[in-house]
């Protein structure tokens, strides 16, 4: 008696092992390969041709003779699954989970997805999960990779992939040079130096001012904000 699922999947070769149960012992397995009982197929059949649907017909044969078999039919899944992952494009300024979604289309379905991190986008994919902390400490900016795969049912493993999370939670170097050159008398012409960034850059400025009197750090919030133009240029 030889078993195995009708309709289920397999991957490119087909043999008499994993799937099939032999009752007893002095069975060979015959393959017929569509049902073609003239040219019977001492196995393993094989065929690369993704959702290919092959009629099997499979049959014990001993000393005294082969047994009737009943035909079944089998899918070829020769495809890895596909993953992707939602991790942001650029950089953000908190620690994130990144989700990774598998799928296998209309194969044998997804068996695991494995992931791995580091910071020289080199590390294999070995613990299973699709949630993937990314994680930076405080004053700091980071730059890590998400390495993944998933594998289907019949063993078909996708090419590692990688997404990069770019994490700043570290602050600009203190704006330094600040200087007015020029004046008139309702305006006031300020330059300064760019300040370093690690990770992101600077995006903008902020530039306050109060009349009658001075003001420090501590009363930012009281002085009233500068109109134009306070973007950084552009380096080069
Ligand atoms: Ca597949
Ligand atoms: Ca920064």
């Amino acid at each position: 008696m030889i078993q195995a699922s009708d309709g289920s999947f397999y991957g490119t070769t087909e043999s008499g092992g994993a799937g099939y149960a032999a009752a007893g012992t002095g069975f060979g397995v015959i393959f017929r390969l569509n049902l073609d009982t003239t040219q019977p197929t001492a196995g393993p059949v094989s065929s690369s041709n993704t959702q290919q649907v092959l009629t099997l017909n499979m049959t014990a044969a001993s000393l005294g003779g082969t047994a009737t078999g009943t035909a079944i039919t089998r899918t070829v899944d020769s495809a890895a699954p596909i993953t992707t992952n939602n991790a942001p494009a650029g950089w953000v300024s908190t620690d994130q989970t990144v989700t990774l979604t598998s799928g296998d289309g209309s194969g044998s379905g997804v068996k695991n997805t494995q992931y791995c991190t580091d910071t020289t986008n080199s590390c294999t994919p070995s613990t299973n999960g699709t949630s993937v902390p990314a994680a930076c400490n405080a004053n700091t900016a980071c730059q890590s990779y998400v390495r993944y795969r998933s594998t289907d049912n019949v063993g078909n493993v996708e090419a590692i992939k990688t997404a990069a999370v770019k994490i700043d939670k570290a602050a600009p170097a203190a704006v330094g040079n600040l200087a007015a050159p020029a004046s008139t008398k309702t305006s006031v012409s300020l330059t300064w130096s760019n300040p370093s960034d690690s990770g992101s850059g600077n995006a903008s400025f902020d530039v306050r001012y109060r009349a009658g009197s001075t003001f420090t750090e501590a009363d930012w919030a009281g002085a009233s904000q500068a109109a134009g133009d306070r973007t950084p240029l552009k380096q080069g």
